[in-house]
């Protein structure tokens, strides 16, 4: 198992030649401090606030990545560019209603935060994740997708090894995760694990719109190298920056603790975005880079 180093966060947030000899090495960066403890508390304070305004009789749909149903689900479908609340499988009966309060049943708030809601966008386009961004090589950065995951003491579901490409399509590839600790995670509470170096393997599998309807189609059936896997322990305000091809995921929190963490993920605007991608906009909304603030 190859540990993997760990950063103290640049004050400008461009990468240092270390962290960029690491990133090319293991397709992973974790760096410490990124992100103020007071901006990880707005985002929480936020959050929290999305969740008691909505109401489930709008809509609600279970996400889960062990058992997906979601792709069939319009609440889903149609979540590019909403702020959308989804449920955790143990956390609603069979009839699809809640079994707790609503604050302990949610799996992820998704998919545009990042442009919508004043703090999520402030919080998004700091200028030190601008510089990141750009010092990895992405030439024109566009934040495409933004998610809260939730991961509620008990019922916080696993998220399975994936490669975030799978997911967002770009042609040529092109996705960066930045996944922040918003509360302290460790192996008891679920905190992410990756297979450091597997960014160099194959892209297994792809999520996409095939007449009409989305389904995962499999490119490379190599199963991913388990044993290899890391965990990634990450206090709060520590950036996980995931390569798009990096295989990672997480365990089930069955803790009496909250893991609750941010993820932005953007692509290169410079690669074709494919038009099959499950992420779509309404015309009026389109992706924007670090830059181009609302107001
Ligand atoms: O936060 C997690 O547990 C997993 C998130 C993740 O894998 C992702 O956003 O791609």
């Amino acid at each position: 198992m190859t540990a993997v180093p760990r950063f103290a966060a640049t004050a400008d947030g461009a990468p240092t030649p270390a962290m960029l000899a690491a990133w090319d090495r293991d397709g992973v960066l974790v760096l410490e401090d990124a992100v103020p403890e007071a901006d990880c508390d707005a985002l929480i304070e936020r959050s929290r606030a999305i969740v008691e305004a909505w109401d489930p009789a709008e809509g609600a749909a279970v996400f889960s990545t062990t058992a997906p149903k979601h792709a069939a689900d319009r609440w889903f479908r149609d979540s590019g560019d909403k702020i959308r609340v989804f449920l955790e499988a143990g956390a609603v009966d069979d009839t699809g209603r809640l079994t707790r309060p609503k604050r302990a049943a949610v799996n992820k708030l998704g998919h545009a935060m990042h442009d919508l809601d004043p703090v999520f966008e402030r919080v998004s386009r700091r200028p030190s994740l601008a510089a990141l961004a750009h010092g990895l090589g992405l030439a024109d950065p566009l934040l495409v997708q933004s998610m809260v995951i939730w991961k509620p003491p008990a019922v916080g579901g696993e998220v399975t090894c994936h490669q975030d490409a799978t997911f967002l399509v770009t042609e040529p590839e092109s996705v960066v995760g930045f996944w922040l600790a918003l509360e302290d995670a460790d192996e008891s509470n679920g905190c992410l694990y990756a297979i450091p170096g597997g960014h160099r393997g194959p892209l297994r599998r792809l999520f996409r719109e095939v007449d009409g309807a989305l389904v995962t189609e499999t490119l490379d059936p190599a199963p991913f190298d388990d044993a290899a896997a890391v965990p990634l322990p990450a206090r709060k305000g520590t950036l996980v920056v995931l390569h798009g091809r990096l295989p990672h995921g997480s365990a089930p929190n069955t803790s009496d603790r909250s893991r609750m963490a941010y993820t932005l993920h953007m692509v290169d605007g410079t690669a074709r975005w494919h038009p099959g991608n499950w992420l779509r906009r309404s015309p009026g909304m389109p992706f924007r880079g670090f830059s181009d603030m609302t107001d």
